[in-house]
């Protein structure tokens, strides 16, 4: 299947699926339509329902890509989006499909990133065969593997225009 067909069936199969769904859709300055901005990032928090891939390509479909956690701040940002969520579970963009138990966050290009920051729940990851991560708002963000083809919620996540951050900031101190 090629990249045109893997698109039409996101499109046709998880729009409606998540489309509807969609929370904190109030646009930031400097993001992709419809991701809200917090601090210097965008983040889009979609409710239930895509797999791991699914997800992925919806979020680069969108002008993003499923969040990446690689620091403590980025964690913070992200338990506090899910921290109003009952039950909620969130893919995020980490996977060990290249290498089993050797966890990366994954990119477009194919390069991906080992994990230099972690935040399991204890004892996570503990079983090979779920090769994709989620966080978990009923743990505070922390992380689990899970099989990608579970269907939950997901975070897409995209970098702010640095040259609206300017006007931003001089509008809010105005
Ligand atoms: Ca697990």
């Amino acid at each position: 299947m090629d990249f045109s067909s893997i698109l039409y069936t996101v499109v046709i199969f998880v729009s409606p699926h998540v489309g509807g769904n969609a929370i904190d859709t109030i646009e930031g300055p400097g993001c992709p339509p419809s991701f809200k901005r917090r601090d210097e990032q965008c983040f889009k928090l979609m409710e239930l329902r895509a797999n791991w891939p699914e997800a992925k390509l919806y979020c680069q479909v969108i002008g993003g890509d499923l969040a990446r956690i690689t620091d403590g701040d980025l964690q913070t940002t992200i338990a506090n989006l899910v921290s109003k969520r009952t039950g909620g579970r969130y893919w995020v963009d980490g996977s060990d499909i290249l290498q089993s138990r050797v966890f990366r966050w994954m990119k477009f290009n194919g390069k991906s990133v080992h994990f230099d920051y972690t935040n399991w729940i204890p004892g996570e990851p503990k079983h090979p065969s779920d090769k994709c991560v989620e966080v978990c708002n009923n743990k505070n963000g922390m992380w689990n593997d899970l099989d990608c083809h579970e269907r939950i919620g997901f975070i897409c996540h995209a970098r702010a225009s640095p040259g609206v951050e300017m006007k931003f900031k001089e509008e809010m101190d105005c």
